[in-house]
């Protein structure tokens, strides 16, 4: 039986945020911009309290909450602070696959500290990170990723959660839908309009009835109802862009030919950020030169760079102008690329029924 660990910092940027400012500390924040199209990337747990979630806009933000302080992102600081909890992963495994710059699993199977229980390899994880960053880790332990990624959110914050395989079929009984890996909103209301609420229901349906009504992705909902889900822990870095670059047949001086290429570019980025899921906050425009110089130019904004070709060419097309405004000379390549990875967006699972204890369940 494989030993895995999902580990998921708790409301990361805010709780960098609070710790480097003790005035902070108790009151309700919200990191993001304040421009009037910023939104919330997130919000302390006292904001939570007022319904302030993750990617809001900050005006509806701060309508739910008056006494919101908004902090400005500091990207730079959270890497850090990534940085330094993946040093404290790396002293029990190397089998790291992080998901997001706040979360990873962990296949501590074989472990270099040769502990036995994944559930106290958890526990040293949790107490290193707070000694050596002030912060607080969620983590989950299973015999699979699924399973290992709903434990850690089970008990946030600073929780600790392990599904033994002789309860996983209880625990994943009480689940609701929303929380399976691959099950989005849309899914979800579908899976309602069927009658299907919790894992119990997902779990009477048979192979051949959710092939037919979801597909091959119906499959992967018939394992994981089932508590299979084989996926190794693959140690691989999170991704670092998306991007998309154009090498033209003739080099191009016309400034309409170019803004054409530069939607056709747009367009061809939205697919690949969709189909990446990727979400980062910086977009980049890159142009090769007839003579073959290179230049980029970079804007950072304070949200996602949302994956559609309009809204990508409203923030391209400034930094044509001032590539083009510095030097106007016919261009052989143009490329769109987006970086600065954030957070994968997920749910919010206060709702959780807590009819599963995982004090007095089994540990791994
Ligand atoms: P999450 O782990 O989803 O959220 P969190 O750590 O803030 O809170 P929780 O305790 O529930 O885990 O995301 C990690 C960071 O990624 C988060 O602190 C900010 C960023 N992020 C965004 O910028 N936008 C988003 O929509 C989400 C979900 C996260
Ligand atoms: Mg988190």
């Amino acid at each position: 039986m494989r030993k895995i660990i999902h580990i998921d910092m708790d409301a990361f940027f805010a709780s960098v945020e609070q710790h480097d400012n003790p005035g902070l500390r108790g009151l309700p924040i919200a990191v993001g911009g304040d421009s009037p199209r910023s939104v919330v990337c997130t919000a302390s747990y006292e904001a939570r309290r007022f319904g302030v979630r993750s990617a809001m806009p900050m005006s509806r933000a701060r309508r739910l909450c008056r006494d919101l302080v908004v902090v400005p992102v500091r990207f730079a600081r959270y890497k850090e602070v990534s940085a330094q909890v993946h040093e404290i992963f790396r002293e029990y495994t190397d089998l790291i696959e992080p998901l997001s710059i706040d979360e990873a699993f962990l296949d501590v199977t074989v472990n270099r500290a040769g502990i036995t229980l994944a559930r106290d390899v958890a526990i040293e994880i949790k107490r290193k990170i707070f000694e050596r960053t002030g912060l607080t880790a969620s983590a989950g332990v299973s015999y699979c990723k699924f399973l290992a990624k709903i434990a850690s959110d089970y008990r946030k914050p600073d929780g600790l959660c392990t599904v033994h395989p002789s309860v996983a079929l209880d625990f994943i009984a009480q689940l609701p839908v929303e929380d399976f890996w691959g099950v989005g909103p849309k899914t979800a209301e579908r899976m309602h309009s069927l009658g299907i609420h919790t894992g119990a229901d997902l779990r009477s349906k048979s192979l051949h009835w959710m092939l037919a009504h979801f597909g091959k992705t119906g499959r992967i909902y018939h394992d994981f109802a089932r508590g299979i889900d084989d996926r190794p822990v693959v140690a691989s870095r999170v991704r670092k862009s998306v991007g998309c670059e154009e090498t033209y047949e003739y080099d191009i001086a016309d400034r309409r030919l170019l803004d054409i290429e530069l939607r056709s570019l747009a367009q061809d980025l939205e697919t690949r950020l969709e189909r990446a899921s990727f979400e980062g906050m910086t977009l980049t425009l890159k142009i090769k030169y007839a003579d073959f110089t290179i230049s980029s130019r970079s804007h950072t904004l304070d949200h996602p760079v949302e994956h559609d070709a309009s809204a990508i060419l409203a923030e391209a097309i400034p930094l044509l102008d001032v590539s083009l405004a510095q030097r106007s000379e016919p261009i052989r390549l143009m490329g769109l690329s987006v970086s600065n990875p954030m957070g994968l967006t997920r749910g919010d699972h206060s709702s959780y029924p807590r009819v599963f204890d995982p004090d007095t369940a089994p540990y791994i």
